[in-house]
C-alpha cells in the first residue's frame, strides 16, 4: 500500500505536472491532466516493479507465463489506483484542486487487443495472478491497431480501425535491450557430426522482435508483475541510401511495411475464417520471441535447463499459442543440445493448455504446404512429434487406422493445432463443467480416452477488483458497511451477505443503489443515442459478441411478440422494460451484422410509436468495449445469458452481471450451470433445451423450426414481421435472418426455445413487482457471486496445473 495523504499528493501532482508539461496546473486541457496523474501513479508502479522483479531472480521462484494472442485490458488508471490503495484520496486531492478524478479516468483509451470472453479472460487472469502475489506474466502481441471500432451508421456498423497508440501509451516501456530475433523461411541443412544429427537453419528472414513491458499491479501493491507484448520490425532500420539512388528506396520501404504488418492488427473472430497465412506469422513471431526471451532470462539467472519444468510453466490461450510446443522443443533440440526423449519430456512438463470453444470453425488447422515453407525447421519437430505419437496409437489401437488418422496431429493435408496442443502439454482443461464434459466426451473423446489424465475443469472467472470494486462504488461500500471489507482479500466471504439480504433496509438500499446506477446509464443512452428511457423500467441487457449461437435472434423475437401483444392489448399489464443490446459483429459475418442492423430497425420502430412507449424501448449501444461494459453492467437488472445448450464454453459476463446484483435469465449453458447450483432454482431463470436434449436433435435430428412456424401463430407473426416490411421498407433486407431460421432449419433451436422463453419472461415480469422480493434475490446472487473470482480460478491452475512450492505457500 501506498501510504500518502491528500496534501502530500496534492503537491506530488502538481509537480508531476510541471516536470512532464514544462508549465503550471491551468484551466482546460483535461489531457495533460489525465497524463500528469498517469506519470505520477507509473512513478509510485516503478519502484516495486524493479524490486518484484529482482525478488523474482533471488528467489528463484517458479515463474508462470501465460501466453495469449489476446489481452482485453481496458482502462489501466483506475485500476492501478485502486490496487495501490490511493484511489480515494487522489480523487479527493483532484477534488481540491478542481479536478474531477472520473472525467480523467474516462480520457483514456480502452487497450483493445483482444475480441471479447477468451481475451478479457486472459486481463482478469493477470490481475489475479499479481494480486494474488504469483508470478504470473503475460506474453503477447503488441497491435498496432486494437480491435476494430464499431459505429453505427444507417443502422448498420461500420467498423473503424482502433488508432490506440495514437496519443501515446503512457503504461508501455519499451525495452530495446530485451529484443530477439525470430526466424522465417529459408531451408534446413541436415548432417551428421559425430554421430550426432544437427540441423542448422540457413537462408531464413530474420525479424526483430521488440518487447514492450507493461506492468500489472497487484492488489495491495504487493508484487508488480509484467505483461510482455511483441512488436515487429526489421532487423535493419537503417536505409541504405545509396538504394535510393538505384530506385529501390520504395522497395525497402514496402520491404518495412509487410515485416510490421506481423503485429499490425489482430484478426477479428470470424466465423468464415480461413487459416491465413499473416495470423500464422503472428503465432510463431510472439510464441517464438517469448520462449528465447524466457530461455535467456532463466539461463542469465543461473537456471539449469534439466530443471526447466520445475520453474517454469508456460500457459496456452486456446490453440492460438501452440507453437510454442515444437518451438521450446526446437530450442532444447538445437541450441541446448538435449536428446530427443528428454526435451520432449521438459517440453511437455512446461506446457499446459485451455480450450475455450467446440465450435468447429475455431478448431485452427494450418495447410502444411504453407506451414512448412513458413517455418521448416518447425515443421519437421511437429513431423517427427506425431510420428512418434502416431506410433504409440499404434501399439494401442493396431490396425485401427480411421481411428488414427482421426487423433494424428497432420493428417488430410493439414496441422491440426488442438491435436498438437494436447499432445505436447500435461493438463489440458476445459472452462466450465459442462464444457469440459463435452469436451470429455465428444469433441476430444479420442484424445480424452488416451490421455485421460490430462483433462480437467478450470471454470472461469472475473476479477470482482475491476468488475465489482472499481465499477460499482456504491454496492461496494454497501458491502463493506455491512459485512466488513474483508471480502475484498476473500471474495468468498461475500457469502456473509446473505445473512443480510432478508432485511428490508438492505433490500431499499440495494434497490436504491441500482436505481442511481441505471440513472447514470439513461443519462449515457441519452447522450450517445438520444433516447430518453426510463429508469424505472427493467432494463434487460444482452450484451456480448454478436453470433448465432448466443442468440440475440431469440431476444430480438421476444421483443417484436411483445410489441404485438401489447397493440393488441394496450392495457396489457406488465412493467415496462428496456431492452438493451451492444457487441460486435466480425466484419465478414453477414448473419451477425444482419441481426445488429435488425436490432437497430426494431428500435427505430418501437421507440417511436407513442402507443407502446411507456412499456417499451430498445437501445442498441455502440462500440461495446471493456469501459462501457463497466457501466451497463452494474446498472442491469435482467441478464440474457441465452445462448443454445452446449455451445457456450463458459461465458463471462453472467458471473459479471451476477455480482453486481442482476437476475440472470438463462439456458443450463456454460457457466450458467454452476451459477445455478449456487444461487438455486428460485434465484435464476433458467429455460429452454438440455445439453442432451441438444446432443440428441445433433446427432439424430428430428428437429423442424418450420413446425413451429405453422403451429404456434405468436411465432408466425414476428416471423412473418421479418419479411413483410414491418421493420424495414426493403422486405428482403432480413431474408438471411428468415432463411436461417425457416429455410435452414434453424440450426440453434430459436424457435424451439421460443415458447420457454416468452413464459420465463413473464415470470420476470412477475418477480419486479415484488421490489422486496426481486431484490432479495439479487443480495442471493450477490453473495453466493464470490466463488467466480478469477481469483479462485486461478488458485485452482496454480495448485491444479502450474503447481510448485512457492505457490501453494502463496495461496
Ligand atoms: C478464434 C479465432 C479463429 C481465427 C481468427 C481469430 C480467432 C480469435 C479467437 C478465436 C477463439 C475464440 C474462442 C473464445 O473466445 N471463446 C470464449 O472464451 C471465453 C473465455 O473462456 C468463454 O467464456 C466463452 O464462452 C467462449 O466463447
Amino acid at each position: 500500500m501506498i501510504n500518502i495523504g491528500k496534501e502530500e499528493f496534492k503537491k506530488a501532482y502538481l509537480k508531476k505536472f510541471l516536470e512532464i508539461h514544462g508549465e503550471e496546473l491551468g484551466e482546460g486541457n483535461s489531457y495533460k491532466k489525465y497524463e500528469a496523474l498517469g506519470n505520477l501513479v507509473k512513478d509510485y508502479v516503478g519502484e516495486k516493479w524493479v524490486e518484484t522483479t529482482k525478488k523474482y531472480n533471488n528467489s528463484g521462484e517458479k515463474q508462470i507465463y501465460y501466453f495469449s494472442m489476446e489481452f482485453l485490458l481496458g482502462r489501466l488508471l483506475g485500476d492501478a489506483l485502486l490496487n495501490l490503495g490511493i484511489r480515494d484520496v487522489c480523487r479527493e486531492a483532484l477534488k481540491d484542486l478542481g479536478i474531477d478524478l472520473g472525467e480523467l479516468e474516462s480520457l483514456e483509451h480502452d487497450q483493445g487487443l483482444g475480441n471479447g470472453g477468451l481475451g478479457r479472460l486472459a486481463a482478469c487472469f493477470l490481475d489475479s495472478m499479481a494480486s494474488l502475489n504469483i508470478a504470473g506474466h503475460g506474453c503477447g502481441i503488441r497491435y498496432k491497431y486494437g480491435f476494430f471500432e464499431q459505429r453505427i451508421v444507417d443502422d448498420k456498423q461500420v467498423e473503424v480501425s482502433d488508432n490506440w497508440l495514437r496519443d501515446g501509451n503512457l503504461w508501455e516501456k519499451r525495452k530495446q535491450d530485451k529484443k530477439e530475433i525470430v526466424k522465417f523461411g529459408g531451408e534446413v541443412i541436415t548432417e551428421e557430426v559425430n554421430g550426432v544429427m544437427k540441423f542448422t537453419h540457413v537462408n531464413y528472414e530474420p525479424i526483430l522482435a521488440i518487447p514492450y513491458d507493461t506492468p500489472v499491479v497487484g492488489y495491495e501493491h504487493e508484487t508488480i508483475n509484467n505483461l510482455r507484448l511483441w512488436s515487429a520490425e526489421t532487423v535493419s532500420d537503417e536505409f541504405d541510401f545509396s538504394s535510393f539512388s538505384r530506385g529501390e528506396f520504395l522497395k525497402a520501404l514496402e520491404y518495412k511495411n509487410s515485416v510490421e504488418a506481423i503485429s499490425q492488427v489482430l484478426y477479428p473472430n470470424d466465423t468464415q475464417y480461413e487459416g491465413k497465412i499473416l495470423r500464422l506469422k503472428q503465432q510463431y513471431f510472439f510464441v517464438s520471441a517469448g520462449v528465447q526471451s524466457i530461455i535467456r532470462h532463466y539461463k542469465k539467472h543461473g537456471g539449469k535447463i534439466e530443471n526447466l519444468d520445475e520453474k517454469i510453466a508456460i500457459h496456452i490461450n486456446d490453440t492460438h499459442p501452440t507453437l510454442a510446443i515444437p518451438e521450446l522443443m526446437r530450442i532444447l533440440l538445437d541450441e541446448e543440445g538435449l536428446g530427443w526423449e528428454e526435451a520432449w519430456k521438459i517440453t511437455t512438463g512446461t506446457i499446459s493448455y485451455t480450450n475455450h470453444t467446440i465450435l468447429a470453425e475455431a478448431l485452427e488447422k494450418w495447410p502444411i504446404d504453407m506451414f512448412k515453407t513458413l517455418l521448416p525447421r518447425i515443421y519437421m519437430i511437429v513431423e517427427e512429434i506425431n510420428k512418434r505419437y502416431c506410433q504409440e496409437l499404434w501399439n494401442k489401437y493396431i490396425g485401427q487406422w480411421d481411428k488414427i488418422s482421426r487423433m494424428a496431429i497432420i493428417a488430410d493435408g493439414q496441422v491440426r493445432m488442438a491435436h498438437l496442443a494436447v499432445v505436447g502439454s500435461h493438463s489440458v482443461n476445459g472452462v466450465a463443467k459442462l464444457h469440459t464434459e463435452i469436451l470429455k466426451k465428444q469433441e476430444m473423446k479420442d484424445l480424452y480416452y488416451f490421455y485421460p489424465n490430462k483433462f480437467n475443469n478450470k471454470t472461469n472467472g472475473i476479477t470482482h477488483r475491476r468488475w465489482l470494486i472499481k465499477s460499482n462504488p456504491q454496492l461496494t461500500r454497501l458491502l463493506k458497511n455491512t459485512i466488513g471489507d474483508g471480502f475484498i482479500k476473500h471474495p468468498t466471504d461475500l457469502i456473509k451477505f446473505e445473512a443480510e439480504v432478508h432485511k428490508k433496509e438492505i433490500q431499499l438500499e440495494l434497490a436504491k443503489i441500482k436505481r442511481l446506477n441505471k440513472e447514470k446509464l439513461a443519462k449515457t443512452i441519452l447522450n450517445t443515442k438520444g433516447i430518453i428511457i426510463d429508469p424505472d423500467s427493467i432494463f434487460d441487457v444482452q450484451v456480448k459478441r454478436i453470433h448465432a449461437y448466443k442468440r440475440q435472434s431469440l431476444n430480438c423475437l421476444k421483443i417484436m411478440h411483445l410489441y404485438n401483444e401489447i397493440l393488441a392489448n394496450p392495457n396489457k399489464d406488465m412493467v415496462p422494460r428496456t431492452f438493451i443490446f451492444g457487441g460486435k459483429a466480425a466484419p465478414s459475418y453477414y448473419l451477425a451484422k444482419n441481426t445488429i442492423e435488425l436490432i437497430n430497425k426494431i428500435a427505430n420502430v418501437i421507440n417511436n410509436d407513442k402507443r407502446v412507449n411507456e412499456k417499451m424501448k430498445v437501445v442498441f449501444l455502440d462500440n461495446y468495449r471493456v469501459s462501457l461494459a463497466e457501466e451497463i453492467i452494474r446498472a442491469t437488472d435482467l441478464s440474457e445469458q441465452i445462448s443454445t445448450t452446449t455451445k457456450e464454453a463458459s461465458g463471462t459476463s453472467n458471473m459479471k452481471f451476477m455480482m453486481n446484483g442482476a437476475l440472470t435469465i438463462a439456458t443450463l449453458d456454460g457457466a450458467n450451470i454452476e451459477i445455478k447450483d449456487e444461487v438455486g432454482l428460485d434465484n435464476i431463470f433458467i429455460f429452454g433445451l438440455q445439453s442432451q436434449e441438444v446432443l440428441d436433435y445433433y446427432k439424430y435430428g428430428g428437429y423442424s423450426s418450420y413446425e413451429y412456424y405453422r403451429d404456434d401463430q405468436r411465432i408466425r407473426a414476428v416471423i412473418d414481421d421479418l419479411i413483410n416490411g414491418r421493420y424495414c421498407s426493403d422486405k428482403e433486407r432480413f431474408r438471411p435472418i428468415y432463411d436461417n431460421l425457416i429455410t435452414y432449419n434453424d440450426e440453434f433451436f430459436v424457435l424451439k426455445d421460443f415458447d420457454s422463453y416468452i413464459e420465463t419472461n413473464s415470470r420476470v415480469d412477475d418477480e419486479f413487482r415484488d421490489l422486496y422480493k426481486w431484490q432479495r434475490k439479487c443480495g442471493i446472487n450477490i453473495a453466493h457471486s464470490g466463488i467466480f473470482s478469477s481469483d479462485r480460478t486461478i488458485s485452482e491452475y496454480a495448485t491444479g496445473i502450474w503447481g510448485s512450492e512457492l505457490i501453494y505457500k502463496n495461496l
